[in-house]
């Protein structure tokens, strides 16, 4: 290891965090969060279980192939090499990452951290002008890109003056990554990184436009490896994971990467995944852990029959909340109760949630050990329980954007305040209300689209479906709800009648949805998030 008191060199993300009294307060409440001041999280990931004896095993697997432990390691070592040797990169140089999941995705993630450099990874479906927002603001000078994604990345550079080095990979001869790895040694000096240095940026959009940079630490990698899968999800070096979510998504970056590396397990990498492919993915590589949205457990539930997943034990829903009545039909398909968490990308990954034994209807889940929840007022008043209010949470990561005045929005008193509405029962589980932005007021009533959602989803006619508050002159706002529905079913105006009155008989009759519509597609994010704003946008 290189000893440097000082590893960033290039100071550029330590400069932009947010001032010390705007951070969250950091809690390191479990001994396994007791880690070294210098410590690199690829480094852990990799070399040392390559030392514990974990090389000849399997890491990555892929529809074509598989990849050791040790295979894995002199990949990213010899990719290190070219960002160090050819390329002259210093610690603390932010490298931009391109690409679906794959296992040079993978060794690329881990080269750049290992070289003390920054991963900026970005989602695969990024269009130029989104690229050029986070070179800009992340002030990236190198990227890594496969080569199936580099069009946009190509107008962005023209766009880009910091953007100096490009090179892309899975392509293969002279010119691209590859070519340059085929004479570089098998050995990399890691960089002794600091706990606190910043090992990745991660990007996220919501939905005003301007993305935030969050700024995570190696401990950060660390502690999310040790949280929710050391106390929840339990996984040991037999197991397989597989799943949807993309490396650049923090979500994905813990369950399809960093989870399976820390407990010497294994990771079924596939770059595009539909709710079949996916059950059949299970099925060829006898996956045993499985990582997806609400909507994909959905649509599996429906199809599961018609493969042999009997390998699967452990299945986890994040990315927006489970409802109750797809918890149940996966149930019903597979006998397997899912693992809901709720995590966020300023958090790093989850921080409510529960074990299968430990389930409550309707709920997200307790605090996982490390971390701490309770719902406050506007004012930041801790709130008694039943009562609706923001969610609050504090932990050992936390939210620190780069130079962005945001900070102030997400970080209260020391708390992190996640823009969801909870209500938390006498027992400390916490249930799911909606997006505090996206809380329906209607006649003085104040309606969560989602329960209206959750109910709507036990009627057999519907697929999938969105719920939000239109203008209306008498009420302020009404609840309107979109429709898909399923295969058989026809969008007849006596259906909207039947579904209306089956609400009604579930939940309070004030939030029936007075206006239905039925649409063939609903707007989501890459990340499985439904669009609200965008279903709110149309007119009709
Ligand atoms: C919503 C949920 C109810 C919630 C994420 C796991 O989704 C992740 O990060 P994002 O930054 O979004 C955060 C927001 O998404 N949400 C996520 N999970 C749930 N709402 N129940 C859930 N189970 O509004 C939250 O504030 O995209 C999830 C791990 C890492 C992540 N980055």
């Amino acid at each position: 290891m290189i000893k440097n008191p000082k590893a960033h060199e290039d100071r550029f993300a330590h400069d932009n965090l947010p001032p010390p009294e705007l951070w969250p307060e950091l809690r390191f409440d479990l001994p396994e969060l007791n880690y070294p001041g210098r410590l690199n999280c690829a480094v852990e990931l990799l070399d040392r279980m390559v030392d514990k004896g974990y090389g000849e095993r399997i890491a990555l697997r892929t529809p074509d192939g598989k990849c050791t432990y040790r295979q894995l390691l002199t990949r990213a070592n010899q990719i290190a090499h070219v960002l160090r040797d050819d390329w002259g990169l210093i610690p603390g140089n932010r490298v931009l990452l391109r690409g679906p999941n794959n296992p040079m995705m993978a060794a690329c993630w881990l080269a750049v951290i290992k070289a003390g450099c920054i991963a900026v990874a970005t989602m695969p479906l990024l269009r130029a002008k989104e690229l050029q927002q986070v070179i800009d603001k992340a002030r990236v000078g190198a990227a890594l890109c496969d080569v199936r994604l580099m069009e946009e990345l190509e107008i962005a550079q023209k766009i880009c003056p910091t953007l100096k080095q490009v090179l892309c990979f899975n392509q293969g001869g002279a010119g691209s990554l590859e070519g340059l790895l085929e004479n570089k040694p098998a050995d990399f000096e890691n960089v002794e990184t600091a706990i606190d240095d910043v090992a990745l940026i991660a990007f996220t959009s919501g939905t005003t436009g301007q993305p935030k940079g969050t700024m995570h630490f190696h401990r950060d990698v660390m502690a999310m490896c040790d949280c929710f899968p050391r106390s929840i999800l339990k996984p040991d070096a037999n197991d397989i994971f597989c799943g949807t979510p993309p490396i650049a998504f923090t979500f994905g970056l813990g369950g399809m990467l960093c989870f399976p590396l820390r407990y010497g397990a294994s990771t079924v990498l596939v770059e595009k995944l539909m709710p079949d492919t996916l059950l059949q993915t299970i099925q060829d590589h006898k996956a045993t852990i499985c990582f997806t949205a609400p909507t994909f457990w959905r649509q599996m539930a429906a199809l599961a029959h018609k493969y042999d997943i009997s390998s699967l034990k452990k299945c986890v829903s994040a990315g927006e909340a489970l409802p109750d009545a797809t918890r149940q039909l996966w149930k019903q398909a597979t006998g397997i109760e899912i693992i809901d968490g709720i995590g966020a990308t300023e958090m790093i990954h989850i921080f409510i949630s529960h074990s299968p034994e430990k389930v409550r209807r309707g709920a997200t889940g307790y605090a996982i050990p490390g971390y701490q929840a309770c719902v406050v007022d506007e004012s930041g008043k801790a709130l008694p329980p039943g009562e609706v209010g923001h969610l609050a949470v504090k932990g050992p990561t936390g939210c620190r954007y780069l130079s962005d005045e945001r900070q102030k929005n997400y970080v209260s008193n020391g708390w992190n305040i996640t823009g969801d509405a909870y209500k938390m029962d006498a027992d400390g589980y916490f249930f799911y209300q909606a997006r505090t932005d996206d809380m329906i007021i209607s006649a003085g009533y104040n309606i969560a689209g989602p329960e209206v959602e959750d109910a709507l989803l036990k009627h057999p006619a519907v697929a999938e479906c969105g719920v939000v508050g239109v203008a209306d002159e008498e009420r302020g706002q009404i609840v309107k709800a979109f429709v898909l529905l399923r295969p058989g079913y026809a969008p007849e105006d006596g259906l909207v009648k039947e579904l209306q009155d089956f609400v009604k008989n579930s939940i309070a009759p004030y939030k029936y949805p007075r206006s239905i519509e039925f649409v063939t597609v609903l707007p989501r994010t890459e990340t499985g998030k439904l669009q609200r704003f965008r279903l709110r946008e149309q007119k009709s």
